[in-house]
C-alpha cells in the first residue's frame, strides 16, 4: 500500500494568519490527513513557517529585534494558533532550519553540476537611506498609466498593470519613504527553466484529469507562454548564503528554499525521531508515496513548474506531487482580508469568539473551491444554527433524553429489525460511499453536503418511526429504534471527526468507550449494531449553542463587517 505525504503551503512567518489562510491550505490539508488516518492509511503531514525574505528583515527592524528572534517569536505564535484549531501536523517546522539548509545546498550543488545554473548581471533598486536593495514591491510611486500615487514597483493595485520599479514616477522606498534611490548592477544566479521545459511539459501532461482544472490550466498556461530563467538569489542578509565565489553577501531567494522546505522540515521531523522512517523514505521514494499538496491559487505556478523543475534538474529520483489542491480566495465583506486595514478575522480573535469546530465546519462547507467565496457573520450564524444545532445537535439531545426517560442511561435492546431500519441502512450505505469518494477527490463542499444529508437521514428516521409515541404501546419496538439512533451517534462521530475532531471526541465520550476514530469499514447492517445493549452513556450539555441575532449584530460591529 502506498503511503501518503501531505503538505500544506508554508505560511509566511511575519504577520499572523487569518481565516483566509486557514481555509486556503491549512484546514483542508488537516481534514484530508485526518480522513486518511481514519481509513487506516499511513500519513505524514508536514507544514511549517516560511521565514526568509525581505518582510522578515523589515518586520524585525520595526520591532527592534534580531531577525532570528523575530522569526522565533512569530513561529511560536503560529504554532499556538494552529493548536487552537486542532491542526494535526506530524511536524510543524521552519524553512530556516539547519536541515533545510543542508537540503538546499544539496539541491543547489546538483543543479550547478548538471548545468542548470547560470550567472547574470541584473539591475536592482538600491536605497541609500535604508542601506539595502529593495525588492520591486518595496518601491512605491505614481503609476504612469492611471496616476495612482501608491502604485508598487511590481504592479499597480489600482489599474492592475504590471510594472517595473523604473516605470514609477517619483519612486520612493516603502520602508523609509526615502526617495534617494539608485539603480545598481548586481550579479545573480538563475535557474535555467527553458532547458527543463520539454521534460516538464511531458510530465504536466500526465497530470491531466488528476490535478483539478485550476492547477492543470495554470501550469499549461505557463508552459504555453514559454518558461523563462528565474533568479534564485537575492541581495539580502537573512537567508541561506550562496556557496559560490563572487556571491558573498547574497542569499537564496525565499521561493527557492521555501518549497525545498517541505523536504527540510521532513528531515527535521526524522532527525528528532531516529526510530521512525527516514526522510528518504518519503522524499526519495516516488513509487511508494502519494504526495498531496494544498495551497492558495497564487502559489500554483511555484508548485507545478518551478519546484518540480528544481527537483528534476538534480537528476535524483525525488517524490513528485501526485495530487494538488489549489484554493480560491475567501473574502470578507466583499473585499480581501487585510491586516493593515484591520479587515477580516484573525485566528487569535476567531478562537475567542467560537469553538474551533464551528469555524472548521463553516469553512469547509463553504470552501472557495470553484470560485472565491465570502465570509459573513449572518451566513455563519445561519449555518451553525441550522446544520450543527438543529440537525446534528438536536438529534443527539433528543435521542439521549428520550432513551434516559424511558430506559435509563444505557443502550436499550435491539430486537426485531423492520423495513424502516433496512431503508436507513441502505440510504446510509449509499451516502457514505458518496461521502468517501468526495473526500478521496478532495471535493470538500460536496463532501460536507453529503455529511449533512447523512445527519438528516437520522432525523428523518426518528421522525418516521416516532419512538416517543411507539413507547406507549410497544416498548420493544421503541427500544430497537433508540438503539439504532444511539448507534447513529457513534457513526456520526466517526464520519465527522476529520472536520470536527473535538465534537467527535465529545460524542464518543458519551458512551465512555475510548476508541480511536475510524471510518466505518463495514456495511450499515452490521456497523449500526456495534454499540451493544447495556452500554452506559452520559448526558451532556448540548454540543452546540445557537448564535442569536444580537450577537451577530455585535460581531459585525466589532469586526467592521459592513452589510
Ligand atoms: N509562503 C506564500 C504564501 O504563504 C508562501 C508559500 C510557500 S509554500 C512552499 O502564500
Ligand atoms: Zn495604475
Amino acid at each position: 500500500m502506498k503511503k501518503h505525504l501531505i503538505t500544506s503551503a508554508l505560511p509566511y512567518v511575519n504577520g499572523l494568519p487569518h481565516l483566509g489562510h486557514l481555509i486556503g491550505c491549512l484546514l483542508p490539508s488537516d481534514v484530508f490527513a485526518r480522513y486518511l488516518r481514519s481509513r487506516g492509511e499511513e500519513v505524514l503531514y508536514i507544514c511549517g513557517t516560511d521565514e526568509h525574505g525581505t518582510p522578515s528583515e523589515v518586520g524585525a527592524a520595526k520591532e527592534n529585534m534580531s531577525v532570528e528572534d523575530y522569526c522565533k517569536k512569530y513561529h511560536d505564535l503560529h504554532v499556538q494558533m494552529y493548536q487552537g484549531f486542532n491542526l494535526s501536523f506530524d511536524y510543524f517546522g521552519r524553512t530556516s532550519s539547519q536541515q533545510n539548509e543542508e537540503i538546499v545546498y544539496r539541491i543547489y550543488n546538483e543543479l550547478e553540476q548538471n548545468g542548470y545554473i547560470a550567472e547574470k548581471v541584473t539591475k536592482q533598486v538600491y536605497s541609500s537611506d535604508d542601506k539595502r536593495y529593495l525588492p520591486d514591491s518595496y518601491v512605491m510611486g505614481t503609476c504612469p498609466h492611471c496616476g495612482y500615487e501608491k502604485a508598487k514597483g511590481d504592479q499597480c493595485e489600482n489599474c492592475t498593470k504590471v510594472l517595473d520599479p523604473t516605470d514609477l514616477i517619483q519612486p520612493r522606498s516603502v520602508i523609509s519613504g526615502s526617495d534617494k534611490l539608485e539603480i545598481r548592477e548586481t550579479k545573480h544566479l538563475f535557474l535555467q527553466l527553458p532547458k527543463l521545459e520539454k521534460e516538464l511539459a511531458d510530465w504536466v501532461e500526465t497530470r491531466k484529469g488528476i490535478w483539478p482544472d485550476i492547477a492543470y490550466s495554470i501550469a499549461k498556461k505557463w508552459l504555453k507562454e514559454g518558461l523563462q530563467e528565474r533568479g534564485i538569489t537575492r541581495d539580502l542578509k537573512w537567508g541561506f548564503s550562496v556557496p559560490k565565489e563572487g556571491f558573498e553577501g547574497k542569499v537564496f531567494y525565499v521561493w527557492f528554499d521555501a518549497p525545498i522546505g517541505y523536504i527540510g522540515i521532513t528531515k527535521q521531523w526524522a532527525d528528532e525521531r531516529p526510530s521512525e522512517r527516514s526522510f528518504e523514505d518519503w522524499w526519495l521514494n516516488p513509487d511508494n508515496v502519494v504526495h498531496t499538496e494544498f495551497m492558495g491559487k497564487d502559489n500554483i505556478p511555484f508548485h507545478t513548474i518551478t519546484f518540480p523543475a528544481t527537483l528534476r534538474g538534480t537528476g535524483e529520483n525525488w517524490t513528485q506531487v501526485s495530487m494538488l489542491k489549489g484554493m480560491n480566495y475567501l473574502n470578507f465583506a466583499g473585499g480581501k482580508f487585510s491586516k493593515s486595514l484591520h479587515r477580516g478575522i484573525f485566528l487569535d480573535d476567531a478562537i475567542k469568539e467560537f469553538p474551533a469546530d464551528y469555524w472548521r465546519y463553516w469553512l469547509i462547507a463553504n470552501a472557495p473551491e470553484s470560485d472565491d467565496s465570502n465570509f459573513g457573520f449572518e451566513q455563519f450564524a445561519m449555518t451553525i444554527n441550522k446544520d450543527l444545532n438543529d440537525v446534528l445537535g438536536n438529534f443527539i439531545n433528543r435521542v439521549l433524553k428520550m432513551t434516559t426517560n424511558n430506559f435509563g442511561q444505557q443502550i436499550p435492546v435491539l430486537s426485531q429489525i423492520t423495513s424502516e431500519e433496512e431503508e436507513l441502512y441502505e440510504t446510509l450505505d449509499t451516502l457514505i460511499r458518496q461521502y468517501s469518494s468526495y473526500m478521496d477527490n478532495l471535493d470538500l463542499r460536496k463532501a460536507m453536503a453529503t455529511l449533512r444529508e447523512i445527519w438528516v437521514s437520522g432525523n428523518n428516521y426518528i421522525a418516521r418511526t416516532e419512538p416517543w409515541k411507539v413507547v406507549k404501546t410497544d416498548t420493544d419496538r421503541a427500544a430497537t429504534i433508540l438503539n439504532t439512533a444511539l448507534n447513529l451517534i457513534r457513526l456520526y462521530a466517526n464520519l465527522s471527526a476529520p472536520i470536527m475532531p473535538q465534537t467527535a471526541k465529545q460524542m464518543l465520550d458519551l458512551f465512555e468507550i475510548s476508541q480511536d476514530i475510524s471510518f466505518p469499514d463495514s456495511r450499515m447492517s452490521s456497523y449500526l449494531t456495534g454499540l451493544k445493549a447495556g452500554t452506559a452513556f452520559k448526558l451532556s450539555e448540548p454540543l452546540f449553542k445557537k448564535i442569536m441575532p444580537d450577537r451577530v449584530t455585535e460581531l459585525k460591529a466589532i469586526y467592521k463587517e459592513e452589510a
